[in-house]
């Protein structure tokens, strides 16, 4: 497919622009810089133009696949856009203080984990007829799980109280992609790129996600963590649950477009 310059200006070169000039003025006015040896601000500074350069990439890739895949590849972006943002002011929270931004990963959160999510209801889209409870449920789960999450760390419920509902949100969004109508629909109308991608998403969700729930968990209920290991972990675990879920839908969306060409 050929792109014009039209369209390259107002999806790829604008969204490139903003992302340059915001991390640029916020590492200029931060003042105190990156340290030698701050591992875990090394990590901030690799993981934010990792996602940087992977919302370039599903940008592109959007165009160029296009057709029914996409609006997923967009979300894809949107996703490691929004992520990279939010990875540029904590990295400053992180090399200015030494301290778990936690407020911006919530904020990330709250925009990205329900974008994660409508992805299981946008590739099974792509392919058939999925009823909109399916988007529903999932977009519900993820605010029951990330909301009570929130108000726990932050002091406005009991720490506890805040787990368990919070466990109690993702346990209903796996039970919906495990069991639910969505698996249904990927078992048995999903073409074998797309259920090969919908597993890898659904494990992905299952064990990349427990990073998050485990830090939680040591850092307030069993004695606190070490906030630099806490910050790598999470960091890492954003490149899998990010960029590589990405990554899962664009296998997805590339099988099944050469497949039919
Ligand atoms: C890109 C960011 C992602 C995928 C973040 C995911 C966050 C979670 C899966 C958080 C889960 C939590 C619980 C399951 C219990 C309550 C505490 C939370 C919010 C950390």
């Amino acid at each position: 497919m050929r792109i014009d310059a039209f369209k390259f200006i107002k999806y790829i070169a604008l969204p490139i622009c903003l992302l340059a000039t915001s991390g640029t003025a916020l590492a200029a006015e931060g003042g105190l810089m990156l340290q030698s040896g701050d591992f875990v601000g090394y990590s901030f500074w690799l993981i934010s133009m990792a996602l940087a350069a992977a919302t370039v990439f599903f940008l592109m890739e959007s165009l160029r696949i296009g057709g029914k895949w996409a609006t997923s590849l967009t979300v894809s972006a949107l996703v490691t856009f929004i992520a990279a943002f939010h990875y540029f002011y904590m990295r400053e929270v992180w090399v200015m203080s030494g301290d778990t931004p936690t407020d911006f990963r919530y904020i990330d959160w709250l925009l990205t984990v329900p974008l994660l999510m409508i992805e299981f209801y946008l590739i099974l889209a792509a392919i058939t007829k999925v009823a909109g409870g399916v988007f529903w449920r999932l977009l519900i789960g993820t605010l029951v799980m990330l909301v009570p999450g929130y108000m726990g760390e932050a002091g406005y419920l009991n720490v506890t109280v805040g787990f368990g509902i919070g466990m109690l949100g993702w346990a209903f969004i796996l039970y919906e992609i495990f069991f639910g109508e969505a698996s249904k629909v990927a078992a048995n109308e999903a073409p074998a790129a797309v259920q090969k991608s919908y597993t890898l998403m659904k494990w992905t969700v299952t064990i990349g996600w427990s990073i998050y729930p485990l830090g939680y968990f040591f850092g307030y209920m069993a004695g606190g963590t070490d906030v630099g290991v806490l910050n790598i972990v999470y960091n890492l675990a954003d490149v899998l649950n990010k960029i590589a879920f990405g990554l899962f839908i664009w296998y997805a969306a590339n099988e099944d477009t050469s497949a039919k060409a």
